[in-house]
């Protein structure tokens, strides 16, 4: 960071700076003085609250010293880094996470018995910051945590939302949404710096001016502003002494606006003009995959990305920056398109600031930024209309229709006489409105553009940008997605690390390569008790987290099969309850011996975007099928369904390690990656799964015999989509589907109201989207598989923990090195 030098000679401040001793007493000392002077309590009188925040504070002093030392140790040295632009982290608990960075939970833990109190309940009083929807935030979340831990130079920039993504609750079966208010507790892992604030505009007009030297140049004469204001959070290795920085940017109104309002005698406008400021970053937009197109939201992104790019250009860089030395200082990773504003954003600010020419600064731009795409349904792909581009960033709007211009120039150079390929490759789309195609402008101007998965990444080349790739072979790349196995094995699942840990060494938690040293094992008899005994712990460790967490109570010795993400159509969670229905319905009918049947217990967990319709359909059937199954003795305890509320990190870090069966049956060519299946295979669940997104990736590698393979491949998918698919033929020449079908169409689920799921399966019956009868027959064959398997419990195991032992390839430590390797090109460890 820049600011002045102070000059002092005394000892202490001449660093460097040391952290407090790793030593039980030196963390009580530290933890004691942190409740007293921080939380102004002593022990005796302290509540939860006070302890937790004490001790978040306490590790969080660990963690500082390192902190500065990186910061001061990259700044004496220089090099490239990447600006990683994400307007969601899905970050989850952060306790647990520093303290095994910090390598502090045995001194914790001990501490606070000395104490007398539990590290355990402190744990649980933690309010996990939820400011992502789902896999795009959580997988920001685990690529800062890797970059931190391979010593790489990043900065992640976001959104420090005051609501993250909301409580779910059920009333009666049906999602109600309830305010995540995460900071009415206090956030101690952050660190505001209100000093720091930077100006961000909006609205208003551009004036040109013709200068001494011939050139035009462009003020925006903006009408409004915000501020933005900085946090840090700190982001540590994995006990590497590295700890590297999230900044995350809060609106609030600017000073000098409100006072001259107020000076003006309108008391009351002026606080609206801070409330309109403040509600930039009051709240995470809760829509998954599919944006809304809300002006708040192009509000959002505009805010963060133009307080991170001046924030680098400002604090980060010397102050006699060249910018024509850009290229060689940073690489903004564009997280979906949500932050591609950033592109004109950089364009103006090198023109109108810097003083270049437009020519001079596409020249640079093009080469600072690299696009991640995340999904391939079509209508997920953001367009924002002209107008309110001209309305709310005037300036912006005329810079993207310049890069348009040079652009399309370069479109008819080379495909000379395709008007229609011009039409097609346009930033600004005509239908149907005229509106800037956001992902067609961060495709023009990155130097590399990846899907998250092989089969979405040559989905994107061939179908999504085909034109594009026809352009710019070189440009397109894959980084197959990952996970950090610190927080999704080896703190999620002690057990399972113990008997890793203790069976290869601990290497393998930073080179998760290492795992593969355990398929030997899978051929050891002893070494797969062991492998059950873990899983059979995790059960009952999630048992007893669901009784306490929602009254639910599990039956024992159950296949566990889960199927936890994003309630969306095309993730096809119909299909999973349509096979419930059906062995449920074989049961009643007697077609079905209950003493047969592999006794199974089915976990959902679901958000649902709060305007999404169908999907809170969806929720209201799941809860209703499971209180009439759960509660129907003719089941004889063999079937049990579980849909706890508010699916989030800290659930999904309890149920992974628990699960035998991990469902991942999105319609092919639909889920671009998923990142669940990754968790769900590293902690020795078998995938039943189609040939979609990271899934053919996960099968590859741990082969046919250990994956439930089933389902119409994507050109298959595309074929019967042309050919003119009718479900109805499904549902009339498939009979256990028909009797499903008809069995929800009843009521028998709904208390008789027939009504009540017609909106599902009007839809399943008349439309089908995403082919769920199409693949019905074979996902039934599928499970059947599974439960053929699961009898052989030694068979199963071995399967497991080949999983176990061939998914190293999925840590996000391999994702970065992708990056590092294929597009960022940055130096690490220096
Ligand atoms: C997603 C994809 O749907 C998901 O398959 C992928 O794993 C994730 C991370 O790359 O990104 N795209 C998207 O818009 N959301 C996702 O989770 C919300």
């Amino acid at each position: 960071e820049r600011g002045p030098t102070l000059e002092s000679t005394h000892p202490l401040a001449l660093g460097p700076v040391t952290a407090p001793p790793h030593t039980v007493d030196g963390f009580v000392k530290e933890f004691l003085r942190e409740l007293n002077y921080g939380q102004g309590v002593p022990l005796s009188r302290s509540s939860l609250n006070d302890q937790y925040m004490a001790l978040a504070r306490t590790v969080r002093g660990y963690l500082t010293a390192r902190w500065l030392e990186t910061a001061t140790r990259r700044r004496q040295s220089p090099h490239k880094m990447v600006g990683y632009l994400s307007a969601e982290y899905l970050l989850g608990r952060q306790l647990d996470n520093a303290l095994l960075a910090t390598d502090l939970s045995a001194i914790a833990e001990e501490a606070m018995k000395v104490c007398g109190l539990e590290l355990d309940a402190l744990r649980q009083a933690e309010v996990e910051p939820g400011l992502g929807n789902g896999g795009l935030g959580r997988l920001a979340a685990c690529f800062i945590d890797s970059l931190a831990t391979m010593d790489a130079p990043c900065v992640g920039y976001g959104i420090r939302y005051e609501y993250g993504i909301f409580k779910q609750t059920f009333v009666d079966g049906r999602q109600v949404e309830v305010p995540d208010n995460w900071l009415s507790m206090g956030g101690p892992w952050e660190i505001a710096h209100p000093e720091m604030e930077v100006p961000v505009h909006f609205g208003g007009h551009v004036e040109r001016a013709t200068a001494d030297d011939g050139r035009e140049r462009c003020t925006w004469v903006p009408d409004w502003s915000v501020l933005g204001i900085r946090y840090n959070v700190m982001v540590p290795g994995y006990q590497n002494g590295v700890v590297n920085t999230l900044r995350l940017w809060r609106a609030i109104a600017t000073r000098a606006f409100d006072l001259d309002i107020f000076n003006a005698g309108d008391y009351a406008s002026a606080v609206r003009s801070q409330t309109v400021a403040e509600n930039i970053s009051k709240v995470l937009y809760p829509e998954d995959s599919t944006p809304q197109g809300k002006e708040l939201r192009l509000q959002q992104q505009y805010f963060f990305v133009a307080c991170s790019i001046f924030d680098f250009l400002k604090h980060t860089q010397p102050t006699d920056l060249d910018v024509r030395e850009l290229p060689e200082r940073i690489i903004f990773q564009l997280n979906d398109t949500h932050p591609v504003i950033g592109i004109p954003e950089l364009m103006r600010l090198l023109i109108d600031d810097y003083d270049l020419t437009f020519e001079e600064a596409w020249a640079i731009t093009k080469q600072c930024f690299a696009y991640t795409c995340h999904t391939l349904l079509p209508e997920a792909l953001e367009v924002w209309p002209v107008s309110l581009m001209e309305r709310l960033l005037p300036r912006h709007m005329e810079i993207i229709y310049q890069i348009n211009e040079v652009f399309l120039a370069e479109v008819r150079e080379q495909f000379p006489g395709d008007e229609l390929r011009v039409r097609r490759m346009s930033i600004i789309g005509d239908h149907p409105e005229r509106s800037v195609r956001m992902a067609h402008l961060a495709t023009v101007a990155s130097v590399k553009v990846n899907g998250v998965a092989e089969l979405h990444s040559q989905l994107l080349r061939d179908k999504v940008l085909a034109d594009f790739s026809e352009m710019w072979p070189e440009k397109f790349t894959n980084v197959t997605n990952g996970v950090t196995p610190r927080r999704f094995v080896r703190q999620a699942n002690p057990f399972l690390s113990k008997l890793i840990t203790d069976t290869i060494g601990v290497g393998w938690v930073a080179n998760l390569e290492r795992v593969r040293e355990l398929e030997t094992y899978a051929e050891d008899p002893e070494f797969r008790a062991k492998f059950r005994e873990v899983k059979a712990a995790n059960k009952t460790r999630i048992a007893a987290v669901l009784e306490r967490r929602d009254g639910i109570l599990l039956p024992e010795d159950h296949l566990l099969d889960v199927m936890v993400k994003r309630l969306h159509e095309y993730k096809r969670q119909m299909l999973k309850l349509l096979h419930i229905v059906t062995l449920y319905e074989g049961i009643i009918s007697g077609d079905l011996d209950p003493a047969t049947v592999t006794p199974r217990t089915v976990v959902f967990g679901a958000k649902a975007a709060p305007g999404y319709r169908m999907a809170k359909e969806i929720i209201f059937l799941i809860n209703s099928v499971a209180s009439v199954i759960n509660n129907d003795p003719r089941v004889q305890g063999k079937l049990f369904i579980a849909f706890p509320a508010n699916y989030n990190v800290t659930l999904a870090e309890r149920l992974i390690p628990a699960a035998d069966l991990s469902e991942q049956i999105s319609l092919a060519g639909k889920e671009a990656s998923g990142t669940g299946n990754m968790k769900f295979a590293l902690n020795g669940a078998l995938t039943i799964g189609t040939d979609d997104g990271a899934n053919v990736e996960i099968r590859k590698l741990v082969g046919d015999d250990n994956f439930f393979l089933f389902g119409m491949t994507e050109p298959e998918v595309a074929d019967l989509q042309a050919r003119g698919y009718r479900p109805t033929e499904y549902y009339e020449s498939n009979e256990k589907l028909r009797r499903a079908i008809n069995l929800i169409d009843s009521g028998h689920f709904t208390g008789g109201n027939r009504e009540a799921a017609s909106m599902v399966i009007g839809d399943l019956l008349y439309n089908d989207r995403f082919l769920v009868l199409a693949d019905y027959q074979a996902y039934l064959d599928a499970q059947a598989e599974v439960e053929a398997a699961y009898a052989d419990q030694e068979a199963w195991s071995r399967s497991a923990i080949l999983n176990v032992a061939r998914t190293g390839f999925f840590s996000s430590d391999r994702s970065m090195r992708d990056y590092i390797n294929r597009i960022w090109h940055i130096q690490t460890g220096f």
